[in-house]
């Protein structure tokens, strides 16, 4: 069976990894949708050798669609993933509109998967940061349970998309030209006050929320506890804007339930998981960086080591491609399930 698929958000940094992946994965498609705002349509994007004309996205495109993937920000999966739930697709949905509705299943295939078989059209994928951070997590706690997760993150300017890296650039430039820099977009687009990006690092990523927290702190926290289906979960983070392009890298803190577990049972247990690699080799100076994890599909663990006061604390190193396993390949792939398991039917 091949199937109809549509791309919304088309000309985006995620949609444009999204149409590479579709093409790299041999994803079977019979016809292929991209759809963008007003703005961005009328562009012209090769696929499999063919030109394919982006259009706007309306109510109406939705029609014959099987799979919509949807990464076009928040209000336009508001406005338009219904319609296409209406007209007859499962809609993947890569922003925060839906994440935390109850009837949504929020997935990272390697984690979660059976929580997609009761989907009522909406899937949410989760946002990068927690997606990285959930996968290293998931076979720590089936293991040896986990109580408490903090984390800080250090992540790149591509998670704000593409006006975000061309900021990172121009700024770059200004500052080796020695002239002022000019910040209008970071940390968040539409927010009072912007500072630089380039050769500094942004204690804030997307708005303040009435605690103190940002949205993106809050997401982490919501997001992995309902991921690991775990309420009772304390979890604390920190997330920082840094100036490099791609890549969301993440120190964790992390208290287990069981006592005694050494590094080394830590590493055996991420050698053998889905979709992680462990980089690991502090004698040959071997941990992954946001450089070194650009491209890759994997989440990339290094730095494990057991707290020294807390017997049940390990602090560890996660690093991973937030364009691809925080976005686009955790789309790709929750459509995959769907299909491999025969769950695209509500
Ligand atoms: C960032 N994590 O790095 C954000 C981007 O909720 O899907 C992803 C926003 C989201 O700015």
């Amino acid at each position: 069976t091949k199937y109809n698929v549509a791309v919304v958000g088309a000309t985006g940094a995620v949609g444009q990894k999204i149409i590479e992946l579709l093409q790299g994965k041999s994803f079977p498609i019979n016809n292929l949708k991209l759809l963008s705002s007003k703005r961005s349509a009328g562009s012209a994007v090769t696929v499999n050798g063919k030109e394919i004309i982006v259009e706007e996205a309306t109510p109406e495109s939705f029609e014959g669609v099987d799979i919509a993937l949807f990464s076009a920000g928040g209000s336009v999966s508001k406005q338009l993933a219904p319609e296409a739930v209406k007209r007859g697709a499962v809609v993947v949905d890569n922003t925060s509109a839906y994440r935390m509705d109850p009837d949504v299943p929020l997935v990272v295939p390697e984690v979660n998967p059976e929580d997609l078989k009761n989907h009522q059209g909406i899937i949410a994928n989760p946002n990068c940061s927690t997606i990285q951070m959930v996968a290293a997590l998931q076979p720590i706690k089936e293991k040896y349970g986990l109580n408490k997760v903090i984390v800080s993150t250090y992540q790149a300017v591509s998670g704000a998309g593409n006006e975000a890296i061309d900021e990172l650039k121009t700024q770059s430039q200004q500052q080796l030209n020695g002239e002022a820099l000019e910040a209008n977009l970071l940390p968040v687009k539409g927010d009072e006050k912007h500072y630089p990006i380039a050769f500094n690092a942004l204690p804030q990523i997307d708005v303040f929320q009435e605690n103190g927290y940002t949205f993106e702190e809050m997401k982490m926290i919501n997001e992995t506890k309902k991921i690991l289906h775990d309420d009772a979960l304390h979890v604390a983070a920190t997330c920082v804007r840094l100036p490099f392009v791609t890549s969301h890298a993440e120190s964790v803190y992390v208290e287990l339930e069981e006592a005694g577990v050494q590094v080394k049972d830590i590493w055996n247990l991420l050698e053998s998981a889905d979709g992680i690699i462990l980089e690991d080799d502090p004698t040959n100076q071997t941990y992954p960086t946001p450089l070194s994890a650009e491209g890759k599909e994997e989440v990339f663990v290094g730095r494990v080591r057991k707290d020294l006061d807390e017997d049940k604390g390990f602090h560890l190193w996660v690093v991973s491609d937030n364009l691809l396993k925080g976005a686009a390949w955790n789309t790709v792939q929750i459509a995959q399930t769907l299909i491999e398991k025969d769950w695209l039917k509500k």
